[in-house]
């Protein structure tokens, strides 16, 4: 039986009614996205419609999914909040802080030795205020919700930017930073701009060596990790219903990667048996019920181009398989074509290491697709030639690989079985094979492949591909090697070709698990008293930030000019770092030390301008906030793409940074730094980036009369005296302006706090 399946029917006993007031008031049919955005408004039935890419909405989600790393804050500012429990559907997932290096057992082990002050916190306050809790070992966060609380035409959202997979059983699920998720915790409507909508419809169907993956990396490359900013892809046709369901969560998960708000899929027979093999047999035959409404009408699939906003065709059967990177999900290379690619780029041919896992790609019918090419290796005698690590997604897909013995067949190549956690891809990786920073190649399943993700090496070329993909390459050694075309030479110096792919959709005698790793929180957590060491390196109680003293902002320094890709990895590092996240002066240690000054081109060296001397990003922030002297970082496009952590907000903010000027930002940083009350904005012209200078000084002149949709005039003074005056956009509006006055949006729910 499902969670909270009370909820669920509540919800779609209100959809077809909601759905058909919606369809009347918008004037027009409706895409699955619509539907479930307008059956979720904070005011219930729709009474008007919403200009996408424009109006501010609120919405009432169904749920909220935290990880460890996000929690922590998330959780902290709750705890702030003055409430006795949680008003919607919450857990809590560790997954982010156990460090692959041995294997499952000693890892995770290892983990909860050095972890347990955070795992005891999160364990507690969940008990306290009704959150399940899901213990280390249980699973990536995205696999788990999509096992037990993901639903077709639910909304729900999530303190991590692929919370997005759970698209892949019809949800519309959102990455939030969390201060959103403590709204909706808090019982307050959760505020998103009403998003614009890009249809994506598949024809044909995949075979061969052409997986779920391949269709996002295609993606990727044609809308570019900031092309789906601000909208919801909508993917739809024979091609997406020829898909399992978890090869769609796998397309959904990586629609973060192109900045998108998220990506759906309709309600289709292959998410019925993903619902019944999961035990949820309740939600398929209620979802069957209403099945219309979970899915786009048909006037939209047949005439896309008249709903969307923009429409991408992709024909499953002509599509290639591809690998993307290195440094970047985007840089897409169909396999045949990386022969040339890598040698034109001098990308080092060689690889180190084969990765397969993330919330991405560590489905059962991922492990088996990529175990049918590991099983060849042993059959065809082939020596692997890469070390080979493999992240199950969650304890129920470990137990039954391992009954069903995939496991084994990994292991008979030396493969390294690592916990049921988040591992080598964020930087949870203890690689002994290689230190420092030589030149290398690794290729995983995973969706991000930023510069030092996995190992902290600036010079690891990351590529990105699907998990048969990568046991292929593994096997070779080799980055160049075309499993569709190319042969291998076997310990007998016979020439021997793999054969494709073949999975198993759903484990055929059933999924299983002896002890899945979850927690139910107590019904009354009135008398759990949360404890926090005032010595604690983990962990810090929050202050709250100080108001705005309504003035305009003068005398403001440059802290640094970022130049070029500047993600939330380049803001808050995670790996090494992720032990921090529960203390923000601690975290604050590592703030902006990835980005590179525009100036020198060198990570975490900027100028001090009161002394003149070049020092480490936060030293020289300290040094300001010490004199008491207000700085602004500027920024390229896309600015804080990534992760939805909010510790990239929130240390600016703790370290006296005021402002944040870029060229453009990615959706969840923007919304972040909004919450936690700094100022965000863009360059009016672009240009003017290229008018900021190492020693600048800014003046704000019209900040007093800050007001939605009214740009702001800022005076940049040089150090020889001449000035420029530019002009900053900004998204804020009524209510976000709010937040920034009164300190964060914190700090306006305690004003309005009733326990
Ligand atoms: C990531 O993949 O970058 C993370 C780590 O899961 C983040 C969340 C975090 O920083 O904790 C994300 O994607 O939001
Ligand atoms: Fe974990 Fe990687 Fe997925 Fe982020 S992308 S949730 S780090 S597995």
């Amino acid at each position: 039986m499902a969670y909270d399946i009370d909820m669920i029917k509540k919800v779609y006993s209100q959809m077809a009614d909601r759905v058909n007031k919606a369809r009347k008031v918008v004037g027009k049919p409706l895409t699955l996205s619509e539907k479930i955005l307008y059956s979720h408004l904070w005011d219930g039935d729709a009474s008007k419609g919403f200009t996408r890419g424009k109006d501010y909405v609120d919405f009432a989600p169904d749920r909220i999914a935290c990880q460890d790393a996000t929690a922590q804050m998330a959780l902290l500012q709750f705890m702030q909040a003055g409430k006795k429990n949680v008003a919607v559907p919450t857990t809590v997932h560790c997954d982010h802080l156990i460090q692959a290096k041995m294997g499952a057992a000693i890892d995770l082990a290892t983990a909860n030795k050095t972890s347990h002050e955070v795992f005891d916190f999160l364990e507690s306050v969940s008990n306290k205020y009704g959150i399940g809790f899901w213990k280390p070992g249980a699973g990536i966060i995205h696999q788990v919700v999509l096992e037990n609380y993901a639903f077709p035409g639910g909304m729900m959202i999530g303190t991590d930017s692929h919370t997005v997979n759970a698209g892949g059983l019809g949800m519309v699920a959102i990455g939030v930073g969390g201060a959103d998720a403590v709204d909706v915790m808090a019982g307050m409507a959760w505020e998103l701009k009403f998003p614009k909508l890009i249809g994506v419809k598949l024809t044909g169907k995949l075979s061969g060596w052409t997986a779920p993956k391949d269709v996002i990396l295609k993606v990727a490359g044609i809308l570019t990790v900031k092309g789906g900013t601000g909208a919801i892809v909508e993917y739809f046709g024979e091609g997406a219903r020829s898909m399992s369901c978890t090869g769609k969560g796998t397309i959904c998960n990586m629609g973060a990667e192109i900045g998108a708000t998220t990506s759906t899929f309709g309600y289709d027979d292959s998410m019925e048996r993903y619902l019944k093999a999961t035990d949820r047999a309740d939600i398929a035959d209620a979802a069957n019920e209403i099945r219309e409404h979970l899915t786009g009408d048909d006037e939209v699939y047949a005439n896309p181009e008249k709903y969307f906003d923009e429409v991408i065709e992709i024909d499953l059967s002509e599509l290639k398989p591809h690998l993307n990177g290195p440094f970047t999900p985007d840089l897409a290379t169909p396999i045949s074509e990386m022969a040339k690619k890598a040698k034109e780029n001098d990308w080092p041919i060689k690889v180190d290491w084969g990765l397969i896992g993330s919330c991405t790609n560590s489905s059962y019918e991922d492990l088996t697709r990529a175990a049918s090419i590991a099983k060849q290796a042993v059959d065809k005698k082939i020596k692997t030639k890469s070390d080979l690590g493999i992240n199950p997604g969650s304890e129920t897909i470990r137990f039954t690989a391992e009954r069903d013995g995939l496991l084994q067949i990994f292991e008979d190549l030396n493969a390294t079985i690592f916990t049921n956690a988040c591992g080598p891809c964020i930087g949870q990786w203890d690689r002994s094979d290689r230190k420092g920073d030589e030149r290398n190649t690794i290729v995983h399943s995973f969706n991000r492949n930023f510069s030092k993700r996995a190992d902290g090496n600036p010079n690891t070329h990351a590529f990105v591909g699907s998990p048969e993909m990568v046991a292929a390459i593994a096997i070779s050694g080799r980055l160049d090697f075309d499993p569709t075309r190319d042969k291998l030479l076997n310990e007998d110096g016979i020439e021997v070709m793999l054969d494709e792919p073949a999975g198993i959709e759903l484990p055929p005698k059933g999924f299983d698990v002896k002890d899945p790793g979850y927690l139910a929180p107590s019904k009354d957590g009135n008398a759990i008293v949360i404890k926090v060491a005032k010595d604690s390196e983990r962990l810090q109680l929050l202050e709250p930030f100080e108001p705005w003293d309504g003035k305009n902002l003068s005398g403001v320094k440059l802290l640094i000019k970022a130049f070029g890709k500047c993600t939330t990895d380049h803001i808050s590092m995670a790996g090494p770092w992720l032990r921090y996240r529960g203390h923000l002066d601690n975290i604050s240690n590592n703030m902006l030390i990835g980005a590179i000054n525009a100036y020198n081109k060198k990570s975490n060296f900027v100028k001090n301008q009161i002394t003149g001397e070049y020092d480490a990003v936060p030293a020289v922030q300290r040094a300001y906030k010490a004199a008491g002297i207000p700085t602004i970082v500027v920024g390229d496009h896309n600015y804080g793409e990534g992760s939805s952590r909010e510790h990239a907000a929130m240390e600016p903010r703790f370290l006296g940074v005021k402002v944040v000027l870029v060229k453009s930002f990615a959706r969840i940083h923007e919304t972040n730094l909004k919450k936690q009350g700094m100022l965000g904005i863009t360059f009016a012209n672009e240009k003017d980036y290229d008018l900021i200078l190492e020693d600048d000084t800014f003046n704000f002149v019209d900040l007093e009369s800050f007001a939605p949709d009214k740009p702001l005039s800022i005076e940049v003074v040089h150090a020889d005296g001449s000035k420029d005056m530019i002009k900053a956009n900004h998204t804020y509006n009524e209510s976000q302006i709010e937040w920034f006055k009164k300190g964060s949006a914190l700090n306006l729910i305690k004003m309005h706090s009733v326990v």
